[in-house]
Protein backbone atom coordinates (compact mmCIF):
# COMPACT_ATOMS: atom_id res chain seq x y z
CA UNK A 1 0.00 0.00 0.00
CA UNK A 2 2.50 2.38 1.11
CA UNK A 3 4.50 1.46 -2.43
CA UNK A 4 1.41 2.11 -4.47
CA UNK A 5 1.08 5.52 -2.96
CA UNK A 6 4.83 6.30 -3.37
CA UNK A 7 4.33 5.46 -6.84
CA UNK A 8 1.08 7.55 -7.07
CA UNK A 9 3.17 10.10 -5.89
CA UNK A 10 5.93 10.12 -8.14
CA UNK A 11 3.31 10.09 -11.10
CA UNK A 12 1.91 12.93 -10.27
CA UNK A 13 5.19 15.05 -9.73
CA UNK A 14 6.13 13.82 -13.09
CA UNK A 15 3.27 15.06 -15.02
CA UNK A 16 3.98 19.20 -14.28
CA UNK A 17 7.31 18.00 -14.92
CA UNK A 18 6.78 16.49 -18.24
CA UNK A 19 4.38 19.34 -19.12
CA UNK A 20 7.17 21.67 -18.83
CA UNK A 21 9.54 19.90 -21.56
CA UNK A 22 6.13 20.23 -23.81
CA UNK A 23 6.05 24.29 -23.71
CA UNK A 24 6.95 25.47 -27.26
CA UNK A 25 9.28 28.68 -27.55
CA UNK A 26 10.06 30.82 -30.32
CA UNK A 27 12.80 29.86 -32.56
CA UNK A 28 15.46 33.22 -31.90
CA UNK A 29 15.50 35.28 -34.76
CA UNK A 30 17.57 34.43 -38.07
CA UNK A 31 21.01 36.38 -37.78
CA UNK A 32 21.51 38.47 -40.68
CA UNK A 33 24.29 40.46 -41.60
CA UNK A 34 23.53 44.55 -41.91
CA UNK A 35 25.49 45.65 -44.73
CA UNK A 36 25.96 44.63 -48.36
CA UNK A 37 27.60 45.48 -52.14
CA UNK A 38 25.37 46.46 -54.73
CA UNK A 39 26.98 46.31 -57.98
CA UNK A 40 25.82 48.26 -61.31
CA UNK A 41 26.05 47.41 -65.19
CA UNK A 42 24.12 47.98 -68.16
CA UNK A 43 21.62 47.54 -66.99
CA UNK A 44 20.93 45.22 -63.65
CA UNK A 45 21.49 45.72 -60.00
CA UNK A 46 22.90 42.93 -58.50
CA UNK A 47 22.42 42.47 -54.59
CA UNK A 48 25.31 40.68 -52.66
CA UNK A 49 22.87 39.97 -50.22
CA UNK A 50 19.27 40.08 -51.23
CA UNK A 51 18.11 39.90 -47.23
CA UNK A 52 19.45 42.20 -44.66
CA UNK A 53 18.33 42.70 -40.47
CA UNK A 54 16.58 45.28 -39.74
CA UNK A 55 17.62 48.47 -38.38
CA UNK A 56 20.81 50.19 -39.27
CA UNK A 57 21.85 49.06 -42.46
CA UNK A 58 24.92 50.17 -44.45
CA UNK A 59 24.64 49.66 -48.64
CA UNK A 60 27.86 50.11 -50.48
CA UNK A 61 27.39 50.78 -54.58
CA UNK A 62 29.94 50.56 -56.95
CA UNK A 63 29.05 51.00 -60.90
CA UNK A 64 31.11 48.48 -62.96
CA UNK A 65 29.26 49.56 -65.92
CA UNK A 66 30.63 52.38 -68.67
CA UNK A 67 27.22 54.55 -67.63
CA UNK A 68 26.15 57.02 -65.18
CA UNK A 69 23.86 54.88 -62.68
CA UNK A 70 21.98 56.36 -59.43
CA UNK A 71 20.42 53.85 -56.66
CA UNK A 72 16.95 55.06 -55.28
CA UNK A 73 15.66 53.00 -52.92
CA UNK A 74 11.72 52.85 -52.81
CA UNK A 75 9.04 51.95 -50.18
CA UNK A 76 6.09 51.88 -52.28
CA UNK A 77 6.09 55.39 -53.93
CA UNK A 78 8.39 57.22 -51.82
CA UNK A 79 11.71 57.74 -52.27
CA UNK A 80 14.10 56.86 -49.07
CA UNK A 81 17.56 57.88 -50.25
CA UNK A 82 18.96 58.12 -54.01
CA UNK A 83 23.01 57.86 -54.71
CA UNK A 84 24.70 59.18 -57.93
CA UNK A 85 27.87 56.70 -58.96
CA UNK A 86 29.53 57.37 -62.14
CA UNK A 87 31.56 55.02 -63.55
CA UNK A 88 34.28 53.19 -61.64
CA UNK A 89 33.27 55.06 -58.69
CA UNK A 90 32.21 53.19 -55.27
CA UNK A 91 29.16 55.15 -53.06
CA UNK A 92 28.36 54.12 -49.43
CA UNK A 93 24.96 55.28 -47.39
CA UNK A 94 23.66 54.12 -43.78
CA UNK A 95 20.04 53.75 -43.09
CA UNK A 96 17.57 52.87 -40.66
CA UNK A 97 15.10 49.77 -42.48
CA UNK A 98 11.99 48.17 -40.65
CA UNK A 99 11.60 44.86 -41.86
CA UNK A 100 9.56 44.78 -45.41
CA UNK A 101 10.48 44.96 -49.31
CA UNK A 102 12.29 47.57 -50.65
CA UNK A 103 12.65 48.49 -54.48
CA UNK A 104 16.23 49.47 -55.68
CA UNK A 105 15.72 51.16 -59.12
CA UNK A 106 18.20 53.07 -61.18
CA UNK A 107 16.44 56.36 -62.15
CA UNK A 108 18.67 57.67 -65.02
CA UNK A 109 17.13 57.46 -68.38
CA UNK A 110 15.25 54.17 -69.19
CA UNK A 111 17.87 51.93 -67.37
CA UNK A 112 14.78 51.13 -64.77
CA UNK A 113 12.69 49.46 -67.89
CA UNK A 114 16.17 47.89 -69.19
CA UNK A 115 16.60 45.92 -66.23
CA UNK A 116 17.89 48.14 -63.07
CA UNK A 117 15.08 47.33 -60.39
CA UNK A 118 15.14 44.85 -58.18
CA UNK A 119 14.14 43.77 -54.25
CA UNK A 120 15.88 44.08 -51.02
CA UNK A 121 14.67 42.18 -48.11
CA UNK A 122 14.43 43.24 -44.75
CA UNK A 123 13.79 41.09 -41.70
CU1 LIG B 1 21.41 53.39 -64.52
Amino acid sequence: MRLALSLALAVLVAIPAGAAVRRTTLPPPPHLPQATEIVETEYAIDLGRPRLGQGRVRLTVRNRGEDDHDLTLLTGTRVLHTVFVAPGDTATFGLRLAPGRYRLICTIADHRALGMETILRIG
